[in-house]
Protein backbone atom coordinates (compact mmCIF):
# COMPACT_ATOMS: atom_id res chain seq x y z
CA UNK A 1 0.00 0.00 0.00
CA UNK A 2 1.39 3.49 -0.86
CA UNK A 3 1.59 6.31 1.76
CA UNK A 4 -0.31 8.28 -0.33
CA UNK A 5 -3.38 5.35 0.14
CA UNK A 6 -2.57 4.92 3.67
CA UNK A 7 -2.58 8.36 4.82
CA UNK A 8 -6.54 9.07 2.83
CA UNK A 9 -7.17 5.84 4.86
CA UNK A 10 -5.66 7.50 7.80
CA UNK A 11 -7.75 10.84 7.35
CA UNK A 12 -11.16 8.97 6.77
CA UNK A 13 -10.60 7.36 9.99
CA UNK A 14 -10.02 10.18 11.71
CA UNK A 15 -13.05 12.29 10.57
CA UNK A 16 -15.43 8.98 10.29
CA UNK A 17 -14.24 8.86 14.52
CA UNK A 18 -14.59 12.76 14.71
CA UNK A 19 -18.02 12.73 12.89
CA UNK A 20 -19.33 10.22 15.28
CA UNK A 21 -18.15 11.80 18.10
CA UNK A 22 -19.64 15.24 17.13
CA UNK A 23 -23.10 13.08 16.72
CA UNK A 24 -23.08 11.36 20.08
CA UNK A 25 -22.10 14.34 21.96
CA UNK A 26 -25.68 16.16 19.84
CA UNK A 27 -27.30 13.33 21.39
CA UNK A 28 -26.11 13.67 24.22
CA UNK A 29 -26.45 17.03 24.57
CA UNK A 30 -29.88 16.82 23.78
CA UNK A 31 -31.17 13.76 25.87
CA UNK A 32 -29.49 14.74 29.06
CA UNK A 33 -29.66 18.48 29.47
CA UNK A 34 -33.02 19.70 28.24
CA UNK A 35 -33.90 23.24 26.98
CA UNK A 36 -35.81 23.49 29.58
CA UNK A 37 -34.00 22.39 32.01
CA UNK A 38 -31.25 24.20 31.61
CA UNK A 39 -33.06 27.27 33.10
CA UNK A 40 -33.96 27.82 36.78
CA UNK A 41 -36.94 27.56 38.00
CA UNK A 42 -38.95 31.00 37.97
CA UNK A 43 -41.17 30.84 40.43
CA UNK A 44 -41.18 34.10 42.61
CA UNK A 45 -40.18 33.08 46.62
CA UNK A 46 -40.30 35.12 49.47
CA UNK A 47 -38.56 35.93 52.35
CA UNK A 48 -39.40 33.65 55.07
CA UNK A 49 -39.85 35.99 57.44
CA UNK A 50 -43.56 36.75 56.14
CA UNK A 51 -46.25 34.84 57.12
CA UNK A 52 -49.09 34.14 54.91
CA UNK A 53 -51.51 37.28 54.30
CA UNK A 54 -54.45 36.14 52.81
CA UNK A 55 -55.60 33.89 55.77
CA UNK A 56 -52.88 34.17 58.61
CA UNK A 57 -52.44 30.33 58.05
CA UNK A 58 -52.43 29.76 54.25
CA UNK A 59 -51.09 32.13 50.91
CA UNK A 60 -53.03 32.94 48.34
CA UNK A 61 -52.39 30.41 45.57
CA UNK A 62 -51.99 31.76 41.99
CA UNK A 63 -52.58 28.37 40.42
CA UNK A 64 -54.83 28.78 39.58
CA UNK A 65 -57.05 31.52 41.53
CA UNK A 66 -60.16 30.01 43.08
CA UNK A 67 -62.85 32.54 43.96
CA UNK A 68 -63.61 31.45 47.62
CA UNK A 69 -67.10 30.52 49.18
CA UNK A 70 -68.62 33.41 51.22
CA UNK A 71 -68.22 32.23 54.83
CA UNK A 72 -71.81 33.42 55.57
CA UNK A 73 -75.50 33.76 53.48
CA UNK A 74 -75.60 37.11 51.60
CA UNK A 75 -77.68 38.41 53.60
CA UNK A 76 -76.24 37.66 57.16
CA UNK A 77 -73.88 41.18 57.38
CA UNK A 78 -77.32 43.27 57.18
CA UNK A 79 -76.77 45.40 59.79
CA UNK A 80 -74.24 46.52 58.05
CA UNK A 81 -74.58 45.66 53.99
CA UNK A 82 -77.63 44.09 52.10
CA UNK A 83 -77.65 41.16 50.81
CA UNK A 84 -77.73 42.13 46.93
CA UNK A 85 -74.46 44.08 47.53
CA UNK A 86 -73.18 41.01 48.69
CA UNK A 87 -74.00 38.72 46.49
CA UNK A 88 -72.59 41.28 43.46
CA UNK A 89 -69.76 41.80 45.19
CA UNK A 90 -68.92 38.31 45.88
CA UNK A 91 -70.46 36.86 43.02
CA UNK A 92 -69.67 39.65 40.75
CA UNK A 93 -66.69 42.03 41.18
CA UNK A 94 -64.62 39.41 43.49
CA UNK A 95 -64.96 36.43 40.51
CA UNK A 96 -63.97 39.12 37.92
CA UNK A 97 -60.81 39.27 39.77
CA UNK A 98 -60.01 35.89 40.10
CA UNK A 99 -60.71 35.26 36.26
CA UNK A 100 -58.81 38.47 35.16
CA UNK A 101 -55.54 36.80 37.28
CA UNK A 102 -56.07 33.87 36.38
CA UNK A 103 -56.24 35.07 31.98
CA UNK A 104 -53.17 37.01 33.13
CA UNK A 105 -51.24 34.27 34.41
CA UNK A 106 -52.16 31.69 31.58
CA UNK A 107 -48.98 31.86 29.31
CA UNK A 108 -46.85 31.83 32.83
CA UNK A 109 -46.36 28.73 34.61
CA UNK A 110 -43.16 29.70 36.52
CA UNK A 111 -45.53 32.52 38.08
CA UNK A 112 -48.03 30.50 38.72
CA UNK A 113 -46.03 28.77 41.36
CA UNK A 114 -46.23 31.93 43.19
CA UNK A 115 -48.65 32.86 45.73
CA UNK A 116 -50.47 35.71 45.22
CA UNK A 117 -48.95 37.77 48.04
CA UNK A 118 -45.33 36.64 46.77
CA UNK A 119 -46.41 38.22 43.33
CA UNK A 120 -47.49 41.61 44.62
CA UNK A 121 -44.33 42.19 46.98
CA UNK A 122 -42.36 41.24 43.40
CA UNK A 123 -43.88 42.71 40.70
CA UNK A 124 -41.27 43.99 39.33
CA UNK A 125 -40.29 40.00 38.43
CA UNK A 126 -43.95 40.03 37.05
CA UNK A 127 -43.29 41.09 33.24
CA UNK A 128 -44.33 44.26 32.04
CA UNK A 129 -46.98 43.39 29.48
CA UNK A 130 -49.15 41.53 32.51
CA UNK A 131 -47.87 44.09 35.85
CA UNK A 132 -50.87 46.23 35.94
CA UNK A 133 -53.37 43.24 35.38
CA UNK A 134 -51.79 41.15 38.12
CA UNK A 135 -51.40 44.58 40.20
CA UNK A 136 -55.13 45.41 40.02
CA UNK A 137 -56.54 41.58 39.86
CA UNK A 138 -54.35 39.76 42.21
CA UNK A 139 -54.73 42.74 45.00
CA UNK A 140 -58.60 42.44 44.12
CA UNK A 141 -58.29 39.04 45.27
CA UNK A 142 -56.13 39.53 48.17
CA UNK A 143 -58.00 42.09 49.30
CA UNK A 144 -61.63 40.44 49.23
CA UNK A 145 -60.39 37.37 50.85
CA UNK A 146 -58.86 39.04 53.73
CA UNK A 147 -62.53 41.07 53.65
CA UNK A 148 -64.87 38.27 53.96
CA UNK A 149 -62.98 37.26 57.18
CA UNK A 150 -62.98 40.14 58.69
CA UNK A 151 -66.78 40.29 58.84
CA UNK A 152 -69.22 38.08 60.71
CA UNK A 153 -72.75 38.12 61.45
CA UNK A 154 -71.65 37.62 65.24
CA UNK A 155 -69.76 40.59 64.32
CA UNK A 156 -69.21 43.94 66.06
CA UNK A 157 -68.98 45.82 68.97
CA UNK A 158 -66.00 46.11 70.87
CA UNK A 159 -62.80 45.06 70.15
CA UNK A 160 -61.38 41.76 72.40
CA UNK A 161 -58.36 40.42 74.19
CA UNK A 162 -54.60 41.71 72.78
CA UNK A 163 -55.94 43.98 69.54
CA UNK A 164 -57.99 45.71 71.60
CA UNK A 165 -54.54 46.83 74.32
CA UNK A 166 -53.05 47.80 71.38
CA UNK A 167 -55.43 49.64 69.90
CA UNK A 168 -56.01 51.43 72.94
CA UNK A 169 -51.99 51.99 73.51
CA UNK A 170 -51.88 53.28 69.60
CA UNK A 171 -54.97 55.82 69.01
CA UNK A 172 -55.70 56.76 72.85
CA UNK A 173 -58.75 54.49 72.64
CA UNK A 174 -61.40 52.51 70.45
CA UNK A 175 -63.38 55.78 69.60
CA UNK A 176 -60.48 57.62 68.59
CA UNK A 177 -59.25 54.82 66.14
CA UNK A 178 -62.68 54.45 64.79
CA UNK A 179 -62.87 58.43 64.17
CA UNK A 180 -58.89 57.97 62.50
CA UNK A 181 -60.01 54.75 60.31
CA UNK A 182 -63.46 56.41 59.29
CA UNK A 183 -61.62 59.60 58.10
CA UNK A 184 -58.90 57.72 56.56
CA UNK A 185 -61.64 55.74 54.13
CA UNK A 186 -63.72 59.18 54.00
CA UNK A 187 -60.74 61.24 52.58
CA UNK A 188 -59.62 58.42 49.98
CA UNK A 189 -60.31 59.74 46.47
CA UNK A 190 -61.97 57.37 44.31
CA UNK A 191 -62.05 53.79 44.83
CA UNK A 192 -59.97 52.28 47.46
CA UNK A 193 -59.35 50.71 50.20
CA UNK A 194 -58.59 52.14 54.58
CA UNK A 195 -56.34 49.79 56.14
CA UNK A 196 -55.33 48.56 59.99
CA UNK A 197 -51.97 47.73 59.74
CA UNK A 198 -48.72 46.73 60.90
CA UNK A 199 -45.96 48.68 59.89
CA UNK A 200 -42.80 47.60 59.06
CA UNK A 201 -41.62 48.98 62.01
CA UNK A 202 -43.72 46.51 64.12
CA UNK A 203 -46.28 49.34 64.84
CA UNK A 204 -50.15 49.44 64.47
CA UNK A 205 -50.66 52.28 61.76
CA UNK A 206 -53.81 52.96 59.62
CA UNK A 207 -53.69 53.53 56.02
CA UNK A 208 -55.33 54.25 53.09
CA UNK A 209 -54.67 52.42 49.23
CA UNK A 210 -55.62 53.29 46.00
CA UNK A 211 -57.65 51.06 43.75
CA UNK A 212 -56.58 47.31 44.63
CA UNK A 213 -53.46 47.68 45.92
CA UNK A 214 -52.63 46.19 49.09
CA UNK A 215 -50.39 46.96 51.98
CA UNK A 216 -47.81 44.37 51.60
CA UNK A 217 -46.57 46.15 48.40
CA UNK A 218 -45.13 48.66 50.94
CA UNK A 219 -44.30 46.05 53.35
CA UNK A 220 -46.76 46.19 56.02
CA UNK A 221 -49.14 43.53 57.06
CA UNK A 222 -52.80 44.06 56.61
CA UNK A 223 -54.87 43.24 59.69
CA UNK A 224 -58.49 44.20 58.74
CA UNK A 225 -59.49 46.60 55.80
CA UNK A 226 -62.64 48.25 54.69
CA UNK A 227 -63.65 48.44 50.86
CA UNK A 228 -64.52 51.98 50.00
CA UNK A 229 -65.15 51.28 46.58
CA UNK A 230 -68.85 51.91 45.62
CA UNK A 231 -69.43 48.99 44.58
CA UNK A 232 -69.31 48.12 48.17
CA UNK A 233 -71.95 50.30 49.49
CA UNK A 234 -73.88 52.15 46.89
CA UNK A 235 -76.82 50.57 46.62
CA UNK A 236 -78.21 50.73 50.33
CA UNK A 237 -75.91 53.97 50.77
CA UNK A 238 -75.93 55.90 47.85
CA UNK A 239 -73.19 58.43 47.85
CA UNK A 240 -73.35 57.69 51.60
CA UNK A 241 -69.75 56.50 52.40
CA UNK A 242 -70.00 58.08 56.00
CA UNK A 243 -73.03 56.58 56.77
CA UNK A 244 -71.73 53.07 55.47
CA UNK A 245 -68.24 53.86 57.58
CA UNK A 246 -69.85 53.82 60.50
CA UNK A 247 -72.18 50.85 60.26
CA UNK A 248 -69.48 48.64 59.17
CA UNK A 249 -68.22 48.23 62.26
CA UNK A 250 -71.15 46.26 63.62
CA UNK A 251 -70.10 43.51 61.36
CA UNK A 252 -66.65 43.72 62.17
CA UNK A 253 -65.11 39.99 63.17
CA UNK A 254 -62.92 40.83 66.28
CA UNK A 255 -61.70 37.44 66.83
CA UNK A 256 -60.12 36.97 63.27
CA UNK A 257 -59.19 40.46 63.72
CA UNK A 258 -57.04 39.69 66.74
CA UNK A 259 -55.63 36.67 65.15
CA UNK A 260 -54.19 38.75 61.72
CA UNK A 261 -52.66 40.55 64.61
CA UNK A 262 -50.40 38.12 66.58
CA UNK A 263 -49.57 36.59 63.04
CA UNK A 264 -48.22 40.10 62.30
CA UNK A 265 -46.56 40.89 65.45
CA UNK A 266 -44.72 37.51 64.90
CA UNK A 267 -43.44 38.57 61.50
CA UNK A 268 -42.56 41.93 62.65
CA UNK A 269 -40.86 40.42 65.51
CA UNK A 270 -38.64 38.31 63.42
CA UNK A 271 -37.83 40.63 60.29
MN1 LIG B 1 -64.82 45.44 46.34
Amino acid sequence: MSKFIRAKIALFLTSLLVSILVMSCQTTGQTTVPIAESQPPQAITTAATFPPVASPDEELSAGPARLPLLPYDYAALGKAIDAETMKLHHDGHHASYVKNLNDALKDEPDLQKSSVEALLRNLNDVPENIRIKVRNNGGGHLNHTIFWQIMSPEGGGEPQDEIAAEIKETFGSFEEFKQQFNKAGSDRFGSGWVWLVRNPAGKLQIVSTANQDNPIMDGAYPIMGNDVWEHAYYLRYRNRRGEYLNNWWQVVNWPEVNKRSLVSLNSSKSS
